[in-house]
């Protein structure tokens, strides 16, 4: 019974401010809900058969009665809807100095990619106070990826990329799961993350098998799979992919985007779908030659490059 919790910790910011708007709400909910029952069985009494209440009332009329028990309780509802698309846009708006991980889902596991190279699976080591940005894809079919100690929540896609920013603020081991049933073993496809003081998550950064970083194994497949001889060749007929990344890119189609990671990953799988004007269209589609961790690391070169 002593560690029964109304609630999971909180181990972010968000994590206390979404509980704080779900007293709110639990509060406004709780009162209307509360008066409505008090007066159904207060008016149930009074009238009930053969009771010698006057039922004799001549109809009366109150407009400002009237009109402030509906403004009143919409206008409470309107600022909590209000409130929570506040908090929910918050979620999704990565702090400029976040630090991005890469995350595939696939039943039943997580497989984490970190900048410096360093692979995980089912465990996520961030620092404390660290912003953190999740680009999340799926190899197979949709899963969800929910850690309720920072109230996060967010579906993983097969075919795109999802994104989720946390900033945990207490170091502890929290459980990670996946939330929606995703096939069989869906009831194991759970994990941690772990949140370190940053002198100890840099240490553990730095240990372990030492794959090279991220984006140098990107610029590995960036040679092997060609794609230098016609961006890097200079000779005008495929866009110069330096510097490209969050610049606007106006595309054949008239569309035109942010090359953020969710472009890059349309660009290079699709782009005949996707063509960036003034370019012939002789990119060969990539989709189902690049594994999803090949990609994320095409992408973490691209954004240095
Ligand atoms: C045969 C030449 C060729 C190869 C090989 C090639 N590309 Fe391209 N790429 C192009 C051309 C031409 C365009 C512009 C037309 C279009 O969008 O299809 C382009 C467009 C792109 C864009 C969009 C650029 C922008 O301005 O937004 C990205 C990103 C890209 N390629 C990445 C890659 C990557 C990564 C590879 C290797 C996995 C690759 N390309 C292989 C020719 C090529
Ligand atoms: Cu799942």
């Amino acid at each position: 019974m002593s560690d029964f919790q109304l609630h999971p910790v909180a181990a972010t910011a968000h994590a206390a401010q979404v509980d704080t708007l779900f007293y709110c709400m639990l509060a406004l909910t709780g009162t209307v809900a509360l008066a409505l029952a008090f007066l159904i069985t207060f008016f149930s009494i009074k009238y009930r058969k053969g009771s010698n209440a006057r039922r004799d009332h001549p109809p009366t009329q109150n407009r400002a009665l009237e009109l402030s028990w509906m403004a009143i309780p919409l206008l409470l509802f309107l600022g909590v809807f209000g409130w929570a698309a506040w908090l929910y846009a918050q979620a999704y708006q990565p702090a400029a100095n976040a630090m991005t991980v890469f995350v595939v889902a696939k039943q039943w596991m997580w497989k984490v990619q970190h900048d410096n190279g360093r692979r995980e699976i089912n465990e996520l080591h961030v620092a404390v106070g660290q912003p953190v940005r999740l680009m999340l894809a799926s190899e197979d079919v949709i899963h969800s990826f929910y850690v309720p100690a920072f109230r996060i929540k967010q579906d993983v896609i097969p075919g795109r990329y999802t994104s989720i920013s946390f900033n945990a603020d207490r170091a502890g081991t929290y459980e990670l799961y996946c939330a929606v049933y995703c096939g069989t073993a869906h009831a194991t496809m759970e994990g941690r993350v772990i949140v370190m003081p940053p002198a100890d998550y840099a240490r553990w950064l730095e240990s372990g098998d030492q794959a090279d970083g991220l984006s140098s194994y990107g610029q590995t497949l960036y040679r092997q799979y060609g794609c230098s001889g016609c961006h890097d060749a200079g000779a005008g007929n495929a866009p110069a992919l330096t510097g490209l990344f969050g610049q606007p890119v106006q595309l054949a189609d008239g569309r035109r985007v942010i090359a953020d990671e969710g472009w890059l990953r349309e660009a290079i799988l699709q782009p005949h779908a996707n063509r960036v004007a003034g370019y012939p269209p002789n990119m060969p589609a990539f989709a189902g030659q690049l594994q999803e961790e090949e990609l994320a690391a095409l992408i973490a070169y691209l954004r240095r490059k």
